[in-house]
Order: C-alpha cells, then sequence, then structure tokens
C-alpha cells in the first residue's frame, strides 16, 4: 500500500506540525475535510500524492504568475546553485533583483530584501515610525498584511478608538497603537485624520485588497488616501505582497498612478522560493540601518538562489508582458460563470481584475470587510468540492482569490469553465 498517501502523509504531520500544516490556511478548516498533498507541480497543474491531477488557481497564494516549475526558473535556479546556496555578504544577484524593482515599480528609488511579505510589512511599520517619530499606524479592516504583532488587530468598538488584538499572544498596548478603518470608507478616513492625523506615522493598505475577498476601492479612495497622508505628514504605506508585478508591472501604483511612500512586496519577486522586500523613496530607505537609526536585518535576505530565481521571473514579466491575455483570461472564465449563476438566479459576484478573481455568493458587491462577513461560505464549501472532484483545486477559502497563470491553457480554462458552471447546476 502506498504510505506517502495525502492521507498518511497529514496524518504524521498532525503529530509533527500544528493542525498538520505550515500556514494555517493550507490546512482546509475553511472549507472542511483534509487537505491534500502534493508530490510535484509544473505549468497550471498540481500532481498530487494521490496521483491526480489539478489545475491549479491558487499558484502558492501568487507567486507562480509564470506556472510552476518554469524551465527558465529553473535553470537560472541551477546555474547559481552551481555557484553554492548562501554567502552572507552582498552578492551580484542582489544587484540586478534591486535594479529590477526599482526600474518596474515607479516609487521605488531604494529597496531592502526581505524573507517574506510578512517582514517587508512589519519592516515598513517600523521604518514609517522611525523617520516620522510618531507611533499610530492605519491599517483597513479585513486587509491582512502578513502575521505581524502591530498589524494582527481588528477594529475597536468606535472606528477611531484603539485596535483590539485579533490574535492571542498580542498585548492590548500593541493593538492600541493601531487604528483599524472600513475601507473604501472617505468618510471615516478624514475624521481619522482630522482628530488624529498629526499622531499618524503611516497607513498602510492593499490597495486592491484580496483576503477577505477580491475587493476593488471604489473612485477616488485611494487618492483621498494619498492626500490625506501627504497633507498630515504620514506615510502611505502600498501592501502589494499581492497585487506588485502581478496586477501591472508596477502593481496597483502603476495601475491607478498613485504612489506611496513605501511598498511591501513578496511573492512573485521569488519564483517561487522566499523572498520579500520593502522600498521606496530614498530618504526614507536611508533610515534604515546601517545607513540610519532603524534597525533591520536578516540572515538570508538577498540569497543568491531566491534572487535568481526572482530576478528570472521579473524578466519572464518584462519579455512576455502577458496583463492583457491574463485579465482576458480572467475575463473569460467570470463571464462564464456568472451568466450561469445569473441563469439560475444564484446570487453571485466574480469580482477580477487581470489575473485575480474571486468567486463570492453574494446578492451583492463586497465593497469592505463587514459586507465580506456575510458571504455565502457554505456554498462556496460547495463548489471549492465539486471542483476539485473534477480537478480544478480553487483556494481552500470563500476569502481568499483565485490566480490565473501564464501556463493555463485555454483548455485548462475551457475545463474549468464547465467545470464550476456544472458546479452551480449541481446545487
Ligand atoms: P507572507 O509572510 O505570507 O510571505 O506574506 C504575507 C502577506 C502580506 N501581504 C499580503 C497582501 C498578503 O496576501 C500576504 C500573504 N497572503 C496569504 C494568502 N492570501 C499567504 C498564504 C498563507 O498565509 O499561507
Amino acid at each position: 500500500m502506498k504510505t506517502t498517501t495525502s492521507e498518511n502523509l497529514f496524518n504524521r504531520a498532525k503529530e509533527l506540525m500544528p493542525g498538520g500544516v505550515n500556514s494555517p490556511v493550507r490546512a482546509f478548516r475553511s472549507v472542511g475535510g483534509s487537505p491534500f498533498f502534493t508530490e510535484r507541480a509544473d505549468g497550471a497543474i498540481l500532481t498530487t500524492a494521490d496521483g491526480e491531477e489539478l489545475i491549479d488557481y491558487v499558484c502558492t497564494w501568487g507567486p507562480a504568475i509564470h506556472g510552476h516549475n518554469h524551465p527558465a526558473i529553473r535553470a537560472a535556479l541551477a546555474e547559481a546553485l552551481e555557484k553554492g546556496t548562501s554567502f552572507g555578504t552582498p552578492n551580484p544577484y542582489e544587484v540586478e533583483m534591486a535594479e529590477r524593482i526599482r526600474d518596474m515599480v515607479p516609487s521605488v528609488q531604494k529597496v531592502r530584501m526581505v524573507n517574506s511579505g510578512t517582514e517587508a510589512t512589519m519592516s515598513c511599520i517600523r521604518l514609517a515610525r522611525g523617520c516620522t517619530g510618531r507611533d499610530k499606524i492605519v491599517k483597513f479592516a479585513g486587509c491582512y498584511h502578513g502575521h505581524v504583532d502591530s498589524l494582527l488587530v481588528k477594529a475597536g468598538s468606535g472606528a477611531l478608538t484603539f485596535g483590539h488584538p485579533d490574535s492571542a499572544g498580542i498585548p492590548e498596548g500593541f493593538a492600541r497603537e493601531t487604528i483599524v478603518l472600513p475601507f473604501n470608507d472617505e468618510d471615516a478616513l478624514e475624521e481619522a485624520f482630522r482628530s488624529r492625523g498629526e499622531e499618524i506615522a503611516g497607513v498602510i493598505v492593499e490597495p486592491y485588497p484580496a483576503n477577505n475577498c477580491l475587493i476593488l476601492p471604489q473612485k477616488g479612495f485611494l487618492q483621498k488616501l494619498r492626500a490625506l497622508c501627504t497633507r498630515h505628514g504620514s506615510l502611505l504605506i502600498f501592501d502589494e505582497v499581492m497585487t506588485g508585478f502581478r496586477v501591472a508591472p508596477g502593481g496597483v501604483q502603476e495601475k491607478e498612478g498613485v504612489m506611496p511612500d513605501l511598498t511591501a512586496l513578496g511573492k512573485i519577486i521569488g519564483g517561487g522560493l522566499p523572498v520579500g522586500a520593502f522600498g521606496g523613496k530614498a530618504e526614507i530607505m536611508d533610515y534604515l540601518a546601517p545607513e540610519g537609526p532603524v534597525y533591520q536585518a536578516g540572515t538570508l535576505s538577498g540569497n543568491p538562489l531566491a534572487m535568481a530565481a526572482g530576478i528570472t521571473a521579473l524578466w519572464l514579466l518584462k519579455k512576455e508582458i502577458p496583463y492583457e491575455k491574463l485579465n482576458q483570461m480572467g475575463q473569460d472564465l467570470c463571464k462564464a460563470v456568472l451568466d450561469t449563476a445569473k441563469a439560475k438566479g444564484l446570487p453571485m459576484q466574480m469580482p477580477q481584475t487581470g489575473s485575480m478573481f474571486s468567486p463570492i455568493f453574494s446578492s451583492k458587491p463586497v465593497t469592505n470587510f463587514d459586507q465580506a462577513l456575510k458571504i455565502d461560505t457554505e456554498r462556496f464549501g460547495l463548489l471549492f468540492y465539486y471542483a476539485l472532484q473534477h480537478g480544478v483545486y480553487l483556494p481552500p477559502s470563500a476569502y481568499e482569490t483565485c490566480f490565473i497563470s501564464t501556463a493555463h491553457t485555454s483548455e485548462n480554462l475551457e475545463k474549468t469553465a464547465d467545470v464550476l458552471v456544472a458546479g452551480l447546476k449541481s446545487f
């Protein structure tokens, strides 16, 4: 009997790792059941430990915009591997990666490499506090920025009261320094800056929130945010860990023409290896050690293997410029599904931008966290498992966003549309 089936592996994993996983969402708690284990991944296809092939719309939560195991990324890794795995000194790959990020992300003049999106956002927060001398941070309900103490905070009773911890292990004192506002709410934003603007070190935002359904900012919201930060001397921080290089070469800031002071990056820039980065104006970034007083460090930051993979991932984007094609693929898939939902009278939304889309069972579009809490997650679970049983892997949570890669073929997308349409009809 095969001892390495998903079930056997999960039974062993649960003895060894909390929940049997190294990141909570992978445990399938949001959709129920047990996760499959992946044996290998190629292009748009995951091959499970049980020998099944799945069309992958998680794309390792965003990094795999070129699909899995891309030959050019593999070749770049092989070449770098010849020279060793980690030097702990400056290396040529870091310089090339920094140049590519500076050239592609409009607001970035200087950049610091780290090892995850969480490290990137955490460092942006510290840098904003360090260079303004202020303590308060504003975030938006429902936006996820990694497991940073200051940002695992939920809104207090009133929008302007102090935040409260959104996880055990975070002191009330930490949460008190975070103000949590509703996304897309200009009045709340104005009020926060009117009454506390001079205390606010920075505002961190997913410019296209994609962790509590995919939510697109209402017209003018990001511009208002930019203006208020400028007026009150607060830093605007775009968390583009997910949207960076995904929705446009220069992320949302290029697409919307709104320039943040700092940008957190991750996912795609690692080509599938652990990488994060943060960057912005030189005079802000130069507050970082060893140049300035804000400490930040990392043993494996700028790791040559991760840089080689990421440089190639960015190079492929510049060479292929896949954004229009990915957007068309997303539009066609969402239209096919929505047409069926409408015909069946199923309350469904499919917000989509480029290669990102989010199947949401709701009668109205979701524009903020409170509305996201009201979506029909049970019905999503039914669609998730129908799709999985027919060879299509959606994210195992109604709140996560789906991703399309350049490796997804028209056959993959046609099959996916057929499966999702059949799934809706099976309700
Ligand atoms: P990491 O520390 O997981 O590399 O990045 C944290 C992060 C920061 N900012 C945004 C906008 C993010 O979406 C993330 C991480 N995204 C989640 C899923 N949406 C990663 C999946 C997981 O937690 O396992």
